[in-house]
């Protein structure tokens, strides 16, 4: 049947296996293109379900394009999100979207996330990226098929690295239990994950004896053959009595060369010279419209733009970072300073470090890099946050200092139950790297982008929490946290590169806010600030304090520059690394000497907002004493996809948005004490 007029079951396009297999190679061509447009995303997977991609939405699937919620229609879940190209593509070659659009992915307020939203693209059946889940999605989907006596099928696509995820296995078998025929599980057998082979990072074989004792029709196939493809989907929606799962070989990369069984693709995307070679490789030259491809995608990031600035509060001069000649700043990724405190402090014997399939990025894999003596305490325990995290409680209770890591909101709230249980409840010693949090993550979208995970953090017994403001204290919180204290600690960092704000000198005591002055313009952005531990600094009237943590510390500190050069204000910025234990005499003298606090954070507002609220209204010291609070943050809202710093603008967490709110704030606190209120010479904002 496959593609159809749902009102009168005409089908309007069927393909033969030929025409199919073209089709994907079409399809691969578009992905490599809108990919290269992008300059993120997934070259090795998208390409190795292409095919399967085409035959399901080409051929196999019932549904409609211009009824994109027909409830009669096939189902397809795509449990690993990362391969959002190759849906959009299925997607588009049916007739759901037009081709072109798909030049728009991962950008802002795009339908086309970096990973799949189903309330942005009609046709799209449900959000993932937090891989391991589509099985359990694709069981109650199932399941209300059948309680609503429905004949069509549910499919979904996994990885074979995927396979790693305990919820998978739940998954598996709810299906056998309840012999849902309706369901159709396909794995991606590509062989290669991020960290390597599936066998070396942890091997998941044999899987077809795993799929058939939970009570499973297992067909393996090659998952380039159009015709095996084809005829094991088709055969399989016929099936009865149980749930089927097609493994299919693939190959990473497929067809292009230079992609092919290679791990670093993984998540990269080609850039024009490559996209060319890739191009040609498929037979596509001139076959894919690129030059009209790129052109949509710019003409669409140039609207971005304008959207972007017109929300920006303006001040008399661009104060942005690297903008002007002078306070010009070094950026690096904060994540370095982990990796350079594991290569350090590595030769511990205690200190013992989980991979996590994104060992690289993340940079825990620098404790073994150049050490093969350390390899002996480096565990890979693939993409199974929840048992690793278990796994290091029991470490732990044996004497071991272990370490582990993964994008913030897989390392922190996947598992919140076992950091709750297994590590906080007996206390144990583990450090945990909540990476690549924040918006500024990026073009990956909502699904990466950790903005919840300092709560659970935060509130959760026993547990300490730092979030350092740059790379050089991150290496120093690493240092402090990993040898020097007892107890569950969580440290967060950014991926994107971000203002080098600190140095060797700068102090770092844990649990212990750090004022921030603006003494002077100077050529470097570092040498205009004096820093200070709170504990030495006495009392300047300064009109206001940010209190602040992790890259919105460096945000803050701009804040100051533009409020000194634009309205000649004074700022204390605290920098409040250590979430906790709070520095609560800190916040307390910040909020009597200044009467205004502005707090920043890169999170959903509350994780430093509400707890510096609460040291105010909590102090004797204050009672009685108005002090006029503000915060900036993520105002309940998930990410988007788009370009970190454009997410820093779009999400309201910028310097500009930080001087703005002061200088609301400042009126106030001047117009209470009869003061004359400075003009404000917000652009934008009047
Ligand atoms: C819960 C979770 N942990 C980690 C990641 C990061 N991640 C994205 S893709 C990937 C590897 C997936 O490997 P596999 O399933 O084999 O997919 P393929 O190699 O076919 O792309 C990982 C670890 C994630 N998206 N979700």
């Amino acid at each position: 049947m496959s593609i159809q007029d749902s009102t009168t079951g005409e089908v309007l396009r069927s393909y033969s296996i030929d025409e199919l297999k073209q089709q994907a190679n079409l399809m691969r061509g578009y992905d490599l293109a809108v990919l290269c447009a992008a300059t993120s995303g997934h070259a090795g997977g998208t390409l190795s379900i292409m095919d399967i991609a085409a035959a399901l939405y080409l051929r196999v699937a019932d549904h409609d394009p211009k009824n994109p919620n027909w409830p009669d229609r096939d189902r397809i879940v795509w449990s690993t999100g990362h391969k959002a190209p190759s849906l959009y593509l299925g997607l588009a070659f049916a007739g759901f979207c037009p081709k072109e659009d798909v030049a728009l992915l991962r950008k802002l307020y795009s339908p086309y996330q970096g990973h799949p939203h189903w309330l942005k693209l009609p046709g799209v059946e449900v959000s993932t990226g937090s891989l391991g889940q589509g099985l359990s999605i694709a069981v109650g989907i199932a399941l209300a098929a059948r309680l609503d006596q429905k004949n069509h099928h549910v499919f979904c696509i996994m990885g074979d690295g995927e396979q790693q995820e305990g919820q998978i296995w739940e998954a598996a078998m709810e299906a056998g239990h309840f012999k849902l025929d309706n369901l159709i599980g396909i794995v991606d057998r590509n062989r290669l994950q991020i960290d390597g082979w599936v066998k070396d990072v942890m091997n998941v074989e044999p899987l077809e004896d795993k799929y058939r004792s939970f009570g499973w029709e297992v067909v393996t196939i090659d998952g380039h053959d159009m015709k095996q493809v084809v005829e094991a989907l088709e055969k399989a929606k016929v099936g009865r009595g149980k749930p089927t799962v097609i493994i299919a070989d693939t190959v990473k990369g497929k067809g292009v060369s230079f992609m092919e069984n290679v791990a670093g693709w993984h998540g990269k995307a080609p850039n024009v010279e490559e996209l060319n070679k890739g191009l040609k490789e498929l037979g596509l030259e001139g076959q894919i419209p690129v030059e009209q491809l790129f052109a949509h995608a710019k003409q669409y990031q140039a609207e971005v733009e304008r959207k972007l600035d017109a929300k920006m509060p303006k001040f008399h001069h661009n104060y942005w970072w690297n903008a002007a000649d002078n306070m010009k700043v070094q950026m690096k990724p904060t994540r370095l300073g982990f990796g350079q405190s594991l290569a350090a402090n590595g030769d511990d014997p205690r200190v013992v470090c989980f991979g996590l399939d994104i060992s690289g990025s993340i940079t825990i894999s620098e404790f073994y890099a150049g050490k093969p003596e350390r390899k002996a305490r480096w565990i890979s325990m693939g993409i199974a946050e929840q048992s690793a995290t278990s796994a290091a409680a029991g470490l732990a209770k044996e004497g071991k200092l272990p370490v582990f890591g993964t994008y913030a909101t897989f390392a922190a709230a996947r598992n919140l139950d076992q950091i709750r249980t297994s590590i906080c409840y007996g206390s144990f010693n583990v450090l945990i790297a909540g990476a690549h949090g924040g918006v500024s993550v990026g073009p990956d979208g909502a699904t990466h982008q950790a903005l919840e995970d300092l709560f659970a953090m935060c509130g959760l017994p026993n547990m300490n929490v730092v979030v350092p403001c740059d790379m050089v204290e991150t290496r120093k919180a690493t240092d402090y946290l990993l040898l020097k204290h007892a107890g569950p600690k969580y440290i967060r960092f950014a991926r994107e590169a971000t203002p080098i704000v600190t140095d060797e000198k700068t102090p770092f005591v844990f649990g212990k806010a750090n004022v921030i002055r603006l003494r002077r313009e100077a050529a470097n952005f570092i040498d205009a600030f004096e820093t200070k531990l709170e504990s030495d600094y006495r009392d300047e009237c300064e009109d206001l304090s940010i209190i602040a943590c992790g890259p919105m510390v460096p945000e803050a500190m701009r804040a100051a520059w533009i409020l000194k050069q634009d309205f000649g204000y004074e700022t204390r910025v605290l920098n409040l690394h250590t979430l906790k234990p709070l520095d609560t005499e800190a916040i307390v003298r910040a909020a009597r000497d200044t009467s205004v606090v502005l707090t920043a954070e890169e999170h959903q507002i509350g994780a430093l907002a509400w707890p510096v609220a609460s040291a105010i209204t909590q102090s004797p010291e204050l009672y009685g004493i108005p002090v006029i609070t503000g915060a900036i943050g993520v105002k309940d809202r998930f990410g988007d996809s788009g370009a970190p710093w454009e997410l820093i603008k779009e999400f309201e967490v910028s310097a500009e948005h930080i001087a703005a709110k002061a200088v609301e704030l400042i009126g106030v606190k001047k117009s209470r004490s009869g003061e004359p209120v400075a003009e404000v010479h917000l652009v934008g904002t009047k």
